[in-house]
């Protein structure tokens, strides 16, 4: 077979009028997909994304991996559309001697595909700028002094982690300490969160809040509980032995529900709380003898640091 009869049998892969046009198949391959592809994620799979849209972080968490997720699908669908159709079109067939036609640059594709990405990393660049802070700081760590704050007076809750386990203290209601974690829906929260040995890490998965605990820092996140709720807390960070063990159940409430329960539990816990440090944003377990001294007098503890016995979930 000369070369001049193989010609009409090899597509041209630039579209050329000598064969089809494979740019504009290709293209109407992928439209209907990518346009399938991005409804069901958006519509079908959308309200289902984690961290779900508990809190308003939760909520600017699952709206960010959304659109992420509606940009790239159709980016990685053309990619597969083109392997595909390259595949099957581009293929050597029985006959088929000689090589195809050669590669030549094709400056239209080039500079398409280098715009359209460009203008997709600048907008993802301009949308999670926005999107951090306009919801104040997105329930991450903004470590002691916040860039982004929420407007008005958030409810303070510190959140102490220590080996294996979290408590919590609203200093706004006297600085009571407890372990159940109990919020206001509809109410700006600010958390505080430390810790008393090593690095834990404050994850309360519902509200989309993460947020590193390290001894002597005050780390702070916001979040605005949007209803009512359970909410799981757990340990983010390899802190020891228990680590595994180390979660618990928090609880969105009504407000009336919270002020009643933050009134009461302030009453139940005053004998506690008149033995507890002051309350600081940070605190030194080494350097606490006369809370020590105070709390082996009252026969809830012993001699050594800010809490005892020694939190061992293994103990009972
Ligand atoms: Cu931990």
């Amino acid at each position: 077979m000369s070369a001049a009869a193989d010609a009409p049998a090899v597509p041209d892969a630039t579209g050329s009028p000598a064969g089809p046009s494979h740019g504009r198949r290709i293209f109407l391959i992928w439209l209907p997909l990518a346009l399938i592809a991005d409804l069901l994620l958006w519509f079908v799979l959308g309200p289902h994304v984690p961290p779900g849209a508990m809190s308003s972080s939760a909520s600017v968490q699952q709206f960010a991996i959304k659109v992420m997720a509606v940009m790239a699908a159709p980016v990685m669908l053309f990619v597969l559309v083109y392997f595909g159709y390259a595949l099957i079109v581009w293929r050597q067939r029985a006959g088929d001697e000689e090589d195809g036609p050669a590669l030549h640059g094709n400056s239209r594709v080039q500079a398409t595909w280098i715009t359209t990405t460009t203008v997709i990393v600048l907008s993802l660049f301009i949308f999670g700028t926005v999107a951090l802070i306009q919801s104040s700081g997105a329930g991450a760590g903004e470590g002691p002094s916040p860039i982004w704050k929420p407007g008005g007076t958030p409810l303070q809750v510190q959140v102490i982690g220590q080996q294996w386990r979290f408590t919590y203290r609203y200093p706004q209601f006297g600085g009571f300490e407890t372990t159940q974690l109990v919020l206001p829906a509809g109410q700006w929260v600010e958390f505080n969160v430390t810790s008393l040995d090593v690095i834990h890490s404050f994850w309360a998965y519902q509200l989309g809040v993460k947020a590193d605990a390290n001894p002597g820092v005050n780390n702070i996140a916001y979040t605005k509980p949007n209803h009512t709720g359970p909410v799981t807390v757990r340990c983010a960070e390899l802190c020891g032995l228990w680590h595994g063990a180390m979660f618990d159940y928090g609880r969105v409430v009504s407000t009336t529900a919270f002020r009643a329960w933050a009134a009461a539990t302030r009453v139940q816990l005053a004998p506690v709380t008149a033995i507890l440090p002051p309350y600081a944003t940070t605190y030194d377990p080494t350097v606490v003898p006369t809370i020590n001294k105070a709390m082996a007098k009252s026969g809830i503890g012993g001699a050594n640091g800010y809490y005892y016995p020694p939190q061992d979930p293994v103990q009972p």
